[in-house]
């Protein structure tokens, strides 16, 4: 599978021309976004992955296989940054999610440990609100090791939304043969 980065875009007018399909990664900072990216791209690496939260300030399009844009969006939810720098990249996320023809999917991606914060109960609202589809994708299911964490981390998820969510970790990148039929479904759909 080839993919490439075409652009950081800190602004609109950087967007790459719409013409391939694009799904976008969507969620807090730190939840596991460009991770899944890589996982899903088959390549490590690809899309920076960080501990320290709140590292991706741009918008990445990335091109895989010649047939689709992955969009890895800055996280949401990190308190640390100034509050101008924030409003910016609120403008820019607005900008693309109200705007973009070529954006077939969003995937809302949550902590499988935490399930539905507040956050990402408006971001849902907002999608639901402007007509766009998404898929949860729920992250990090490695983390949940006990019958006990399990049962908690099932019940945090399934709680705000009645929607099936595609479970998924890094680790082994195991969810992610189901997360790329789930592409391609949206892809024969059209
Ligand atoms: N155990 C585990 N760690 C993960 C998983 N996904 C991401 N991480 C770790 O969580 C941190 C943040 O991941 P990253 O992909 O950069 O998150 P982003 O800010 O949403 O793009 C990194 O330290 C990753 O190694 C996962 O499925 N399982
Ligand atoms: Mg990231």
């Amino acid at each position: 599978m080839g993919a490439e980065l075409i652009i950081s875009a800190v602004r609109p007018d950087q967007f790459p021309a719409e013409t391939l399909p694009e799904v976008a990664f969507l969620g807090r900072s730190n939840v596991g976004k460009s991770s899944l990216l890589n996982c899903l791209a088959g390549q490590d690496g690809l899309a920076f992955t960080s501990a320290t939260p709140g590292r991706t300030q741009s918008i990445n399009f990335y091109r895989i296989d010649g047939r689709v844009l992955f969009v890895d969006l800055p996280g949401y939810g990190y308190a640390k940054v100034p509050k101008p720098i924030k409003a910016e990249w609120k403008g820019l996320i607005e900008s693309y999610l109200v705007e973009r023809k070529t954006l077939d999917m969003c995937f809302l991606i949550l902590d499988s440990r935490r399930g539905w914060m507040e956050k990402d109960l408006e971001l849902r609202d907002w999608l639901e609100f402007h007509n766009r589809r998404f898929t949860i994708i729920a992250t990090k299911m490695d983390k949940l090791k006990t019958q006990k964490e399990k049962h908690h981390g099932m019940k945090a998820l399934q709680s705000h939304c009645s929607s099936e969510f595609l479970p998924f970790s890094a680790v082994g990148c195991r969810g992610a043969r189901e997360i790329w039929q789930a592409i391609l479904k949206i892809k024969s759909n059209q």
